[in-house]
C-alpha cells in the first residue's frame, strides 16, 4: 500500500489552551508515525499561502489574523491512508457538527477556533510539508522509525 504524509498543525488556540499533548496523543495512539515537529510563529505570507484557496472568502482576513496570533505546532505524520484517517480523527470543520470522539468534537465549539489543521489530500500533504521545509526550515526524520 501507498504510504502518505499529512501536515497536521495545532493552531494558536490549541497551543494556548494546552492541547498539544492531547492532540499528538490521538495520532500516536492511532498508530501513525511522527516524522517532523516544530513549534513556530507562522509568518503572514506563509499563512496566506497555506490558505490561498480561501482567499475570496469573507472570513479570510480573520482566519489569517488568527493563524498568526501565536505559535503553532507543525507536524508531519506518515502512514497508509494517513490523510483521510487524520481528517476523521480531526472531525468536521464546524466543531458543533463534529462527532464526539473527534478532536474538534471533543475540544472545540467555534469554526474560527477549531484547534487543528489537517491536509485534505495526499498531494496537499506533500505540498504543505514541502512549503514548511522551504520557508520554516522544517526537516523530516524519515527512516528514523522501523516500520
Ligand atoms: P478544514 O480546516 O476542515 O479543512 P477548510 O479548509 O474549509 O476547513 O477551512 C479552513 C479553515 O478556515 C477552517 O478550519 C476554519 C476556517 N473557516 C472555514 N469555513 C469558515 C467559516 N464559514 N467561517 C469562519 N471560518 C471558517
Ligand atoms: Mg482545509
Amino acid at each position: 500500500e501507498q504510504v502518505d504524509e499529512t501536515y497536521i498543525m495545532v493552531k494558536p488556540d490549541g497551543v494556548q489552551r494546552g492541547l498539544v499533548g492531547e492532540i499528538i496523543s490521538r495520532f500516536e495512539k492511532k498508530g501513525f508515525k511522527l516524522t517532523g515537529l516544530k513549534l513556530f510563529q507562522c509568518p503572514q505570507d506563509l499563512a496566506e499561502e497555506h490558505y490561498k484557496d480561501l482567499k475570496g472568502k469573507s472570513f479570510f482576513p480573520k482566519l489569517i489574523e488568527y493563524i498568526v496570533s501565536g505559535p503553532v505546532v507543525c507536524m508531519a505524520w506518515e502512514g497508509v491512508g494517513v490523510v483521510a484517517a487524520a481528517r476523521k480523527l480531526i472531525g468536521a470543520t464546524n466543531p458543533l457538527q463534529a462527532e464526539p470522539g473527534t478532536i474538534r468534537g471533543d475540544l472545540a465549539v467555534q469554526t474560527g477556533r477549531n484547534v487543528v489543521h489537517g491536509s485534505d489530500s495526499p498531494e496537499n500533504g506533500k505540498r504543505e510539508i514541502g512549503r514548511l521545509a522551504l520557508l520554516a526550515s522544517f526537516t523530516l526524520c524519515d527512516g528514523y522509525f522501523s516500520s
